[in-house]
């Protein structure tokens, strides 16, 4: 938690940008994973920890705009408690913490916000993500559940998302914090991919270096010979000479900051011809994407560019042949690379994704694309300093997708069918570094990159 005056600072702003009515910020509480009681770890919410930094379950914050007052609300530890999860400082102390004056119990929600739809004044609250939240908006709103996700607060919604996406000085000490912890996890995962070796336990290596100094990991992990999937989560597989591991994955640190690294590693450092050709088209579109990432370009920019040079690079290699504008324009390098070249990153992993993922990442100016794999892209708009971005450009030889434009001719005219039965076998690529946009132009947001290049790689690996 970072010192009272950050929150009363961000809560002053926060005010500032609603006009009026009752903001209402609801923290989590716990969440039973197989009966009450042995819950999934805590994990609070992250605009409640944005403005009010406090990470115990069960507490709400309310703002009368009008009468420019705030509460925070939640309840004393009882005895029992005490006895079998230990002692807390009291609400007020908590309260205090936060630089909030006025504690109510839990309880005094429904009256307030009672009183309020009486008086019919605005409500302003966040969509939930979480059937707890859901079901308690739903009982003090007076509403039906289903009607609850649509009736959000556009107003407060909109003035999160500005004030959390530019990152402050003390938000990018956490986020190189989280930076050195994905850098550890993935030097280990280089150094454990081994012929003869589980992806379980690279995997579940790395969540335990990830717990054992944050909070956990940001996601869970990625991690698979079978990296054309795109969010793999199988770590079934023993390591094989020949195949590639994809690894994508990142902390959280202990101030709830994300990292979110992905690095693809030859089994035993050992890189075909082939694979080093493919891995150095992606290289070059990161490296390219990095270069070009600065105030008043759009992400959409980028995220096109990165789709040029993994044309011009397949098409290199007789994968794809044709005029680069036309394939850009017929979305040609999606077949390859059917995901965005990036999103926001925060206290959230897709930062503030919660809040929708389009409001994050597009506005009036930049819309959204419909196209395949256009429209995968999560954050498009034009780049402010302080934004904290992933740059994540790859190769993908995907069977079923490949089979399915061959048999639906799709963009066929540009795409060697026949050459592309050799890449069944390969897998993915993806290379992603972790960049905050500056005044100039960006930097890696922890000073030190994972090895990116094949001999890096392969001094890592191959050891
Ligand atoms: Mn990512």
């Amino acid at each position: 938690m970072f010192n009272k005056e950050i929150y009363v600072k961000r809560r002053e702003e926060l005010k500032k940008s609603v006009k009026s009515g009752i903001v209402l910020l609801l923290g989590n509480g716990e969440a039973a994973m197989n009966y009450a009681g042995n819950d999934y770890t805590f994990r609070q919410d992250s605009s409640f920890i944005y403005y009010v930094g406090l990470d115990t379950p069960n507490l709400a914050y309310i703002l009368d705009v009008e009468q420019n007052k705030e509460y925070l609300l939640g309840d004393e530890l009882t005895i029992d408690d005490v006895i079998w999860m230990g002692n807390l400082p009291s609400l007020k102390e908590r309260a205090a913490e936060a630089g909030i004056d006025r504690i109510l119990p839990f309880a005094e929600l429904a009256t307030i916000i009672g009183n309020g739809l009486k008086a019919k004044r605005m409500i302003h609250y966040l969509k939930p993500y979480r059937y707890r939240n859901q079901l308690i908006l739903s009982e003090i709103l007076e509403k039906k559940v289903d009607s609850i996700a649509s009736g959000f607060s556009l107003e407060l919604t909109q003035a999160i998302i500005r004030m959390r996406l530019i990152k402050s000085a003390e938000e990018l000490t956490e986020l190189e914090d989280a930076g050195k912890m994905g850098y550890a996890m993935h030097i280990v995962a280089m150094k454990m991919c081994q012929p003869g070796v589980s992806e379980r336990e690279i995997a579940g290596t790395m969540e335990g270096l990830a717990i054992s100094v944050g909070n956990r990991v940001s996601f869970p992990t990625i991690l698979s010979m079978n990296g054309q999937t795109l969010h793999n989560h199988d770590h079934s597989g023993i390591l094989k000479t020949g195949r590639l591991m994809l690894c994508d994955a990142g902390a959280e640190n202990l101030n709830y900051y994300a990292s979110d690294f992905t690095r693809t590693t030859a089994v035993g450092g050992e890189y075909s011809e082939r694979q080093k050709n493919i891995h150095n088209i992606v290289l070059k579109a990161l490296n390219d994407s990095i270069a070009m990432a600065k105030p008043g370009i759009t992400y959409k920019s980028v995220h096109r560019n990165a789709y040029r040079i993994i044309f011009e690079g397949l098409r290199d290699l007789g994968l794809v042949t044709g005029d680069t504008e036309a394939a850009l324009e017929a979305g040609v390098p999606a077949l390859f690379m059917p995901h965005g070249l990036g999103h926001a990153m925060g206290l959230d992993v897709h930062d503030m994704e919660n809040l929708g993922e389009t409001l994050v990442g597009y506005d009036e100016e930049t819309k959204r694309d419909t196209l395949f794999g256009y429209r995968s892209l999560r954050f498009g708009k034009r780049l402010e300093p302080g934004h904290v971005l992933t740059v994540e450009p790859g190769v993908y030889f995907i069977p079923q997708l490949i089979e399915k434009w061959e048999a639906e001719k799709i963009n066929a005219d540009f795409i060697r069918f026949d050459k592309l039965k050799d890449f069944y076998d390969f897998g993915g690529i993806r290379l992603e570094d972790d960049i905050v946009i500056t005044s100039q132009g960006c930097r890696p947001v922890y000073e030190k990159r994972l090895p990116v290049t094949v001999e890096d790689i392969t001094l890592i690996s191959s050891h």
